[in-house]
């Protein structure tokens, strides 16, 4: 067994375990970054689109924004189409902040260009990942990588490792509380090459369920309709998945997506997930491995990256300061935004999808809440407070932020 030692063993190269690899090394703190899929793979995996802007001033001001800011597009606002009317959400207005429309993968190949200019190690494709001896002061990771067993020997380790990754489940039933909700309905997501007909996204509801139209470039339009969590994709043909997103995003005022030829499609299930703790002894959980939103919200990639910017300081607070404090207080302070960006994700998929057994009284509440948001100053200015996010603010040692 060949056996490295580093401060930080980070298991995941997904924007949480890249982002963390980037704000330590900035802080003069080693890391090693296993990742069990290919570079291509996690480069070429489509997923977030919308940053908030503490995610792009998190990225601005550690240097790995320069292309998020040429490229990114910045978005004042968004539509919500109800029943075919669109109406629109000034942000900028209302709350004086936006939201820029940079892909998930752009970022993670900018964080990845970034790992690798910095000569720390990154390590894809690896095998068997396991964690052990978490609640000793030297915690290991596992795994293999051509055939060949390694030891990860470190001071603490980032579960950065997804949803579906192995840190979680190596904790002890006992020693965390798990919070789900899984919701009856998943979204069909397609990449098509057809210029944006609109310069900002539009949220449907429709009679036949939710539609949303998005974007990566001037080029490329994203789209996403409600379908059974375990829709079959051999059953939408292209032309069945165009005259579903037309009809249920076509709005009175003639505004319609261009059509265009179809990329990339793919089905996912959509579920609120919180584990409390986020840690348990020297593990340190952080974006989706700990929590879950589902994406009407667009809030997943923004809270990562609020979990990051947090771990790291405590990090640093420890190795700075010898201070333990705030790894203590980690968990608290993330799941505090952690539970807010729940609500409003919870919020915004029960606003906008057809629920499968609503009964007449659900719907016209429904209708009523749809009417609300669309039509007060009041109730606009919540879901433009939290869509745009909260700016990454905390009390941090005075030493930390000179
Ligand atoms: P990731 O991105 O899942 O990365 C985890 C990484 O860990 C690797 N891994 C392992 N590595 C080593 N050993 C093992 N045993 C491992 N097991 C797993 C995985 O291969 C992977 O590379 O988690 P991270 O870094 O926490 O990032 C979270 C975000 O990816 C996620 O929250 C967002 O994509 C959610 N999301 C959105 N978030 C937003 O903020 N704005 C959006 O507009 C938005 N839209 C979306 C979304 C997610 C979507 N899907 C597909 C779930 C739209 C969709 C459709
Ligand atoms: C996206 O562009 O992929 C996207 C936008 C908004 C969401 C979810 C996903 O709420």
């Amino acid at each position: 067994m060949h056996t490295i030692r580093t401060q930080i063993g980070i298991v995941g190269a997904g924007p949480a375990g890249l982002m963390l690899g980037h704000l330590l090394h900035l802080a003069g703190i080693d890391s090693f970054i296993i990742e069990n899929r290919s570079e291509e793979y996690v480069i070429d995996r489509v997923r977030a689109g919308v940053l908030e802007q503490s995610t792009v001033d998190l990225m601005v001001e550690n240097g790995v924004g320069d292309r998020l800011q040429r490229e990114g597009m910045s978005h004042d606002g968004i539509y919500i189409n109800v029943f075919g009317k669109r109406h629109r959400i000034d942000f900028a207005e209302l709350i004086g902040r936006r939201i820029t429309v940079y892909g998930q993968n752009e970022v993670v190949k900018d964080l990845i260009a970034a790992r690798h200019k910095s000569g720390r190690p990154l390590r894809f494709n690896v095998a068997d990942g396991s964690v052990h001896d978490l609640e000793s002061n030297q915690p290991k990771i596992r795994f293999t990588e051509d055939d060949e067993s390694h030891e990860i020997r470190c001071d603490f380790i980032a579960g950065c490792d997804g949803f579906h990754g192995i840190c979680r489940p190596s904790i002890p039933a006992s020693s965390i509380h798990i919070y789900e909700r899984v919701y009856p309905f998943g979204w069909l997501g397609i990449l098509a090459t057809a210029p944006p007909s609109s310069p900002e996204l539009v949220y449907s509801r429709h009679e036949r369920g939710f539609a949303l139209f998005s974007m990566r470039s001037n080029s490329v339009t994203r789209l996403y309709l409600q379908c059974a969590p375990d829709e079959d994709l051999a059953k939408w043909s292209d032309d069945r998945i165009w005259d579903e997103l037309l009809t249920r995003l076509r709005s009175e005022d003639g505004w319609k997506p261009n059509v265009g030829p179809i990329t990339q499609k793919g089905v996912t299930g959509m579920r609120s997930f919180v584990t409390e703790p986020m840690r348990y002894g020297n593990l340190f959980l952080a974006g989706d491995a700990a929590h879950i939103v589902p994406p009407t919200g667009a809030k997943g990639l923004n809270l990562a990256m609020a979990d990051i910017w947090r771990l790291t300081r405590a990090i640093q607070c420890f190795y700075e300061l010898k201070s333990q404090t705030l790894l203590d207080r980690y968990s608290e302070h993330c799941l505090q935004r952690v539970w807010r960006a729940q609500q409003f994700s919870w919020w915004m998929t029960s606003l906008l999808h057809r629920p499968d057994t609503a009964n007449s009284f659900d719907f016209r509440r429904q209708h009523a809440e749809l009417d609300y948001v669309t039509s007060s100053p009041i109730a606009m200015m919540g879901l433009a407070e939290n869509y745009v996010g909260l700016p990454l603010s905390e009390t941090i040692p005075e030493a930390l932020t000179r």
